[in-house]
C-alpha cells in the first residue's frame, strides 16, 4: 500500500509538533510504522492522503457513532456558522443542550458544558472535593480519564502504551491524593476506604472500560461501589466520556441500572466537535461557580457551533432508539464472526465485547483488569494491526483501546471485517 504522502507529512510534522501528532496514540508508536494521515471520510470509510480507502473501526475514538460526514449534523453546523462562531455569552442552544442531557442521562439533574473529556473529569473531581471537603480520590489501574494530573497514575490508553503510566510532571503532592485499586476488585476498594476513612472525596471509574481495551464490570462490582460510596459519603463518578450515548442513550448507567452521583461526558456529545460535560446531583452541582464556590470556566464552553453539532447528534439518538439495537446486532455479528475464526484456526484469543465496543486481546487469559490486559502479546498485536491496515481496515493502533462501531457499517462491511480478521491472524501468526 502506497502511503508515501503520509510519510512525507509525518516527517514534516515531527519538525513542528512533538512526535508529529497532537495526541500520542496517533503516532503508531505502540504498533510501529508511520501513521496514515487522513484527508476525508464518509459513512463507514476514511481516506488517507494517498487515496487509500479504509473501513473505519475507530470513528474518532467514539464520536462518529452515526458514521462520518452525517448530512444532518453537517447541515446543523452549516446553519449555525451563518450566525458567527462564538460569543462568550449565554445562548439558546446551551439551554436546549442542558435540558436534553438532563432528560437522557439518569444521574444528571444539572450539567456544565466544557471542551473535552479531560476538562470534564478534572472539573468533576474538583467539585467532589469542594462538596465533601476531602482531598483524596480513588481511580482504577488501567482506567484513563484524560490527561489531568490526578489521573496520570496507573493510567490506561496512550499512557499505558508508553510504559510510563506515572507521567513525569505530576507532583508527589498530587500523586499522594490519588489512590489506585485493581479494576473489578471490590475488596481492594474496601481496604483503601478503611485506611483513608473520611479522606476520600470521590471514586471515579469507567463503568465499562475502553482504555485498557474493552473490559466489563463483573457481576456486583458497580453495585458494590455504589454501596461503599453511599456508606462512606464518597462521590461516585462514572466517567462516561466513552460509554455515554453509546451503550444506550442513557449510557452505561442506564444499561446497568447503577446511578452515580456525577457523570462525565465527551466524544459523542459533540457530534465530532470539541465538547465535554460534567453533571449530576443538583446538591453537588450547585457548588459550581457562579452559584457555588468551586471555580471552573471556559472561553469556548457551550460554543454555538459545537452545541449545534451536539444537539443534532443527541436529538437523533434520543428520537431513534433503534440505533442501539442496530449497534447491538452489529457488535454481536462481528464478535461471533471472530469467535468462529478463532475456532477455525484453533486459536483462543480473548474478545471482550458489549454493544458497539469490543477489543480482541492477544492473550488466552480472561481480561478483567489491567494485569490480565497486559498479558497480551503486543508484538503480535502490532503485526495484526498492520495486516488489517494493509487490507483496508482501520483499527486503533494500540492493544489497550476499544474499537467503536457506527451505524454506517452494513452487514457487507461486517463480513469484510470478519474476513480481514481471519487473513490478518494468518499473517500475524504466519499460518
Ligand atoms: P479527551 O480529553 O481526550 O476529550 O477525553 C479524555 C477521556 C476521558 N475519559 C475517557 C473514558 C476517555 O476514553 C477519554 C479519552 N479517550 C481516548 C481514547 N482512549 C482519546 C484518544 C486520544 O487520547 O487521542
Amino acid at each position: 500500500m502506497n502511503i508515501s504522502t503520509s510519510q512525507e507529512l509525518f516527517e514534516k510534522a515531527q519538525k513542528f509538533i512533538p512526535g508529529g501528532v497532537n495526541s500520542p496514540v496517533r503516532a503508531f508508536r505502540a504498533v510501529g510504522g508511520s501513521p496514515v494521515f487522513i484527508k476525508s471520510a464518509k459513512g463507514p470509510y476514511i481516506y488517507d492522503e494517498d487515496g487509500n480507502e479504509y473501513i473505519e473501526l475507530i470513528n474518532s475514538w467514539g464520536p462518529m457513532i452515526l458514521g462520518h460526514a452525517n448530512e444532518m449534523i453537517q447541515k446543523a453546523v452549516y446553519d449555525a456558522v451563518q450566525n458567527s462562531f462564538s460569543f462568550g455569552a449565554p445562548t439558546r442552544r446551551e439551554v436546549e443542550m442542558a435540558e436534553l442531557i438532563v432528560s437522557m442521562v439518569p444521574s444528571i439533574e444539572k450539567v456544565r458544558m466544557v471542551n473535552s473529556g479531560t476538562e470534564a473529569t478534572m472539573s468533576a473531581i474538583r467539585v467532589a472535593r469542594g462538596f465533601t471537603g476531602r482531598d483524596k480520590i480513588i481511580k482504577f489501574e488501567g482506567c484513563y480519564h484524560g490527561h489531568g494530573d490526578s489521573f496520570l497514575i496507573a493510567a490506561g490508553s496512550g499512557a499505558a502504551t508508553f510504559g510510563t503510566p506515572d507521567s513525569p510532571g505530576v507532583t508527589k503532592g498530587v500523586a499522594n491524593d490519588t489512590l489506585t485499586a485493581p479494576y473489578n476488585d471490590l475488596a481492594s476498594v474496601q481496604q483503601l476506604v478503611e485506611a483513608n476513612r473520611n479522606h476520600i472525596a470521590a471514586l471515579i471509574l469507567e463503568p465499562v472500560v475502553g482504555n485498557m481495551g474493552c473490559v466489563l464490570p463483573e457481576e456486583g462490582f458497580l453495585e458494590g461501589l455504589r454501596k461503599i460510596c453511599d456508606e462512606e459519603g464518597i462521590v461516585l463518578i462514572f466517567d462516561e466520556v466513552m460509554t455515554g450515548f453509546r451503550l444506550s442513550k442513557g449510557g452505561a448507567q442506564e444499561r446497568f441500572g447503577i446511578i452515580p452521583d456525577l457523570t462525565t461526558l465527551g466524544k459523542i456529545i459533540g457530534g465530532g466537535m470539541p465538547v465535554g460535560a460534567y453533571g449530576g446531583k443538583a446538591e453537588i452541582m450547585n457548588w459550581v461557580s457562579p452559584l457555588g464556590p468551586v471555580y471552573q470556566a471556559g472561553t469556548l464552553s457551550g460554543n454555538p457551533i459545537a452545541m449545534a453539532a451536539g444537539l443534532a447528534m443527541l436529538n437523533y439518538l434520543n428520537e431513534n432508539p433503534e440505533v442501539y439495537s442496530q449497534l447491538e446486532a452489529s457488535g454481536n455479528k462481528l464478535t461471533s464472526g471472530f469467535a468462529k475464526t478463532n475456532a477455525k484456526l484453533g486459536l483462543d484469543f480473548t474478545v471482550n465485547h458489549i454493544g458497539s465496543m469490543y477489543t480482541l486481546f492477544f492473550t488466552n487469559q480472561k481480561v478483567k483488569d489491567f494485569p490480565s490486559a497486559k498479558s497480551s502479546d503486543l508484538v503480535l498485536f502490532g503485526k495484526y494491526f498492520h495486516a488489517m491496515l494493509d487490507q483496508g481496515i482501520y483499527m486503533g493502533p494500540s492493544q489497550f483501546e476499544s474499537m467503536f462501531l457506527s451505524t454506517a457499517l452494513t452487514d457487507a462491511h461486517l463480513d469484510r471485517i470478519i474476513e480481514a480478521n481471519e487473513q490478518a491472524l494468518k499473517v500475524a501468526l504466519s499460518l
